[in-house]
């Protein structure tokens, strides 16, 4: 009879004591997993502050170190010129010294094909390499037929041919260029892409829609 008492008791007691230890682990294990995770908490928190103090330290350098100017060539019914193109962000400035990621993106399709000494605007000049990537492919010219655009900064010696783009696409160039000169520097396009009987009317011929200015300062 005693052994039938104790059969379940010792049956029983080795259940409730690792239920009981199993709990307790239980409860360390979930304490500990939150104590993991607010030290992690913790940990990242100290590695952004460190990200920040790095950011904010090296301000100062990060402004000698290469930006990016990025303008957009629009075409279309714009401003009641049906089919003008035109630069965005036309005028902007660097600093001298500094190294400048020139990217212009094209939507406008139709090519203005450079004609006499001004073909030697197809040329790309003034880069750094000397070259510049349409879509991602590098580039030292672009031929005359295909040229749509030019970003051309005479004063500075750069010269940047813009392709025509697909047709429904838009075709991207990237140069980097380092200012060696102070000053305000006017950048035309010499592509005759405007309208008119030589093609040098309409955006050709108006303030801020096919020329800019580059401010370079010390
Ligand atoms: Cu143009």
């Amino acid at each position: 009879m005693n052994d039938k008492v104790e059969m379940p008791g010792r049956g029983g007691r080795p259940w409730r004591v690792p239920a009981a230890v199993l709990v307790v682990l239980l409860g360390i294990l979930v304490s500990l997993a939150v104590s993991v995770a607010a030290i992690a908490g913790i940990a990242d928190g100290v590695h952004a502050i460190g990200s920040r103090l790095t950011a904010a330290h090296s301000g100062p350098a990060l402004s000698q170190g290469a930006v990016t100017q990025s303008m957009v060539i629009q075409t279309g019914k714009m401003d009641g010129h049906p089919g003008w193109p035109r630069y965005t962000h036309s005028s902007w400035t660097v600093h001298l010294g500094q190294t400048v990621i020139i990217r212009i993106t094209s939507y406008d399709d139709g090519a203005a094909p450079l004609t006499g000494v001004q073909t030697m605007f197809s040329h790309v000049q003034g880069t750094v390499g000397g070259f510049e990537s349409v879509d991602g492919r590098p580039v030292r010219s672009v031929p005359n037929q295909d040229v749509a655009h030019t970003f051309t900064v005479v004063g500075l010696g750069l010269n940047l041919p813009i392709p025509a783009a697909p047709t429904d696409g838009s075709v991207t160039v990237v140069a980097r260029f380092v200012a060696t000169r102070t000053g305000s520097f006017v950048w035309q396009c010499y592509a005759p892409c405007g309208s008119g009987s030589n093609s040098m009317g309409g955006a050709m011929s108006t303030m801020r829609w096919m020329e800019g200015r580059v401010e370079v300062v010390g």
